[in-house]
């Protein structure tokens, strides 16, 4: 039975949170006390206290997952046992949605109808997908000289810090912590201090799923508890969704401690490029509409840049803007609503001062451009598009990680592929043409880990690996290829 707008009022009211530190297999706060708030973004309220990690912490959750790793059950289990733990804890998450998907709209300003259809389903899938995956993948036999025996095998890493963000959290959470808990590792999950709730709670979960107590810890608190453990010498791997800011600062900390592992999926400008020949611009329009719109533009891969090229460019300006009039702002409880709230007051200020920034620089305002008042203390933004005369505004080149569109007309197809390509970051872009050609051709030409060719952000399956080019990070989360980011490789020789 589907929920109203009353009901889940009325269970946000009634709900009882969990704001502890998961450490070993229990709750427990910080030694000094130390706490923040966890803010509903949507009204301003305070959801409940949460623990700050501090050294004493980190020090203690490290030691217990050295202990279960070097010691324990996890990494020697056969991968069939493994993944029947794993395939439960996929199980028990399912079986909250509706507890996990409330929380995540609570604490991140997240639309309920999302967080039930996308967030929690999707890490339960992912939970499970790489469970499943772990006895179905081997090692190899090298073909070496006759008189050896060449063996090439994947071991787990060992202890794994998966540093995420606010935007997707449980999602995110486990695009790290699957393959990374598949593969035998033993993980330490720092969720962001803007969105801990799902993750904390997950603690629990994981416990009754089976997973030894070492192996499955969460830790809140701000970025200096990232930094505690991007510093670890006991930390072998770090897996970080974030900004590209802070990605360069951890690479910096793996290379001042233990060279541990680096993974880092980081920011994006992506562009989407929509043809002449484009079959459907009605089509185009909308998809460009929910590539910047959908989860209030926090989306690493949103579609915050639209090159549209001229001879189109009026029917698709008059498509876009009927499309973007249907992300109005809501209250993040009621299932009717598309965009929920931005989720704190830094990243509220930061996308209005990009609006601001839009106008001062001459781009020509064509929809939205305020916040929105669902509520006093809710922090709503309208659905907004600039027309962008030139590609260089400021709007064009950084991210905003907010509802904010900028339009880029051009002329020719290299013209196109220019402007998409002249930015840093590289990691997704889209292109529409009716021309199988030229479709082939241009993704080609587009420097983007992920290019979807008349369609956005499609793919929500694990068998497709996801990451960027160049500042948009290294290494792949989803498929069997985010397995080699929590596995070592090794190779032995036997004498015969
Ligand atoms: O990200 P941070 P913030 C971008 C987006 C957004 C901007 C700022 O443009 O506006 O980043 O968001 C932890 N050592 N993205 O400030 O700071 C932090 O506690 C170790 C894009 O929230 O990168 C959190 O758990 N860890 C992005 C995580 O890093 C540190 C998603 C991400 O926070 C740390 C989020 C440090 N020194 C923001 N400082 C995407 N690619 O999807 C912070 N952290």
């Amino acid at each position: 039975m589907s929920h109203t707008h009353a009901d889940w009022q009325a269970r946000a009211a009634a709900i009882r949170i969990e704001g502890r530190a998961f450490i070993n297999g229990a709750y427990q706060d910080a030694h000094d006390g130390k706490r923040f708030p966890a803010v509903n973004p949507a009204t301003g309220q305070t959801l409940c206290e949460i623990a700050w990690c501090g050294p004493a912490e980190v020090d203690s959750a490290v030691a217990s997952a050295r202990m279960a790793f070097d010691h324990g059950d996890w990494p020697r289990m056969a991968p069939r046992e493994r993944a029947r733990i794993l395939k439960r804890f996929a199980a028990l998450i399912r079986q909250n949605l509706e507890e996990l998907a409330l929380l995540e709209t609570l604490d991140a300003g997240k639309p309920i109808g999302d967080t039930l259809s996308v967030d929690v389903p999707g890490a339960a899938y992912c939970t499970e997908w790489f469970a499943e995956s772990i006895d179905k993948v081997g090692g190899e036999l090298a073909p070496v000289d006759p008189s050896l025996v060449g063996l090439v095998s994947r071991e787990p890493i060992g202890v794994v810090a998966a540093i995420v963000p606010w935007n997707f959290p449980i999602l995110m959470a486990s695009w790290k912590f699957a393959p990374a808990l598949a593969a035998g590792n033993a993980v330490l999950l720092k969720p962001s201090e803007k969105s801990p709730l799902t993750a904390i709670r997950l603690g629990q979960l994981a416990r009754d799923a089976g997973i030894p107590d070492g192996i499955f810890q969460v830790l809140p608190g701000a970025g200096d508890v990232g930094k505690l453990l991007a510093l670890h010498l006991d930390v072998d791997c770090v897996a970080f969704t974030g900004s590209t800011a802070v990605g360069k600062l951890i690479a910096g900390y793996a290379a001042q401690s233990n060279l541990k592992r680096v993974w880092l999926e980081l920011g994006g400008k992506s562009p989407n490029i929509v043809l002449k020949d484009c079959k459907d611009i009605a089509a185009a329009a909308r998809a460009a509409a929910g590539a910047i719109f959908y989860n209030m533009g926090e989306m690493c891969t949103a579609g915050s840049r639209v090159l549209v090229q001229r001879d189109i460019r009026e029917a698709f300006l008059v498509e876009l803007k009927k499309a973007a009039a249907r992300y109005q702002p809501g209250d993040p409880l009621d299932p009717a609503t598309r965009m929920g709230a931005i989720v704190d007051r830094i990243q509220y200020d930061k996308v209005l001062s990009y609006i601001d920034k839009g106008q001062s620089e001459g781009a020509k305002l064509l929809a939205g451009g305020k916040s929105a008042g669902i509520h006093p203390q809710g922090l709503f933004i309208e659905p907004t598009v600039f027309d962008c005369e030139r590609p260089d505004l400021t709007i064009c080149r950084e991210e905003i990680f907010g509802p904010v569109l900028s339009v880029i007309t051009f002329d020719t197809v290299d013209q196109a592929v220019h402007i998409a390509n002249d930015t840093e970051y590289g990691l997704a872009a889209a292109v529409w043409t009716a021309d199988l050609t030229t479709a082939h051709q241009v993704s080609r030409r587009l420097r983007a880990g992920t290019v979807w060719v008349n369609c956005y952000d499609e793919g929500g399956d694990m068998n497709f690996p996801f990451g960027g080019y160049k500042q948009s990070g290294n290494g792949r989360d989803k498929s069997l290829h985010a397995l080699e980011k929590y596995t070592e490789l090794k190779s032995t020789l036997i004498k015969l």
